[in-house]
């Protein structure tokens, strides 16, 4: 074969090498971006917001409800007994020891009004977004001060409640 022709047919060669690769390359290249974004935010949300490490010891789950009667307004509710809340109260007091790693999860259930309803506690620099109806929101922190603080909604000044860290 001549060297032109045999530079052609090397050519042709890569070409259908590659052809033949392509969409294996591709299948590839798109998991790995997949894996590695989902790797990333992963990461992100095992740090608690007022910590710059991730963690992976199991959190204690405090659920609270955003709700509202017309007897009492707007308040916040617990569900059950199986978080650390005083679920028999309004606005309950969430009891909480001292390093604690703690996932606090919000549900808007405020079918009577429809308003918006967030949750701060600005002590371990939890502030979730403003949650429609039935839209809920999880965030970790770790329970890294001793002392009584103040959980609320920034938009009803009525729904507070306290938290207590204990040794
Ligand atoms: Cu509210």
């Amino acid at each position: 074969m001549p060297k032109k022709a045999r530079r052609q047919q090397n050519v042709k060669n890569t070409r259908l090498i590659f052809s033949k690769y392509k969409y294996a390359l591709m299948i590839f290249g798109g998991v790995a971006i997949i894996v590695g974004l989902a790797a990333y935010f992963g990461m992100r949300s095992l740090i608690p917001v007022n910590g710059n490490a991730p963690t992976l010891a199991p959190p204690i789950n405090t659920f609270l409800k955003a709700n509202y009667s017309p007897q009492t307004g707007w308040m916040f509710t617990s569900p059950s007994t199986n978080s650390r809340t005083n679920a028999t109260f309004d606005s309950p007091t969430i009891f909480l020891k001292y390093g604690e790693l703690v996932s606090v999860h919000l549900i808007n259930e405020d079918a009577a009004t429809r308003s918006l309803h967030n949750l701060n506690i600005d002590a371990f620099n939890v502030h979730t977004r403003n949650l429609g109806y039935f839209e809920s929101q999880s965030i970790t922190f770790i329970a890294n001060k001793i002392g009584t603080f103040i959980y609320y909604c920034s938009i009803h000044p009525q729904m507070r409640g306290l938290i207590m860290v204990n040794q």
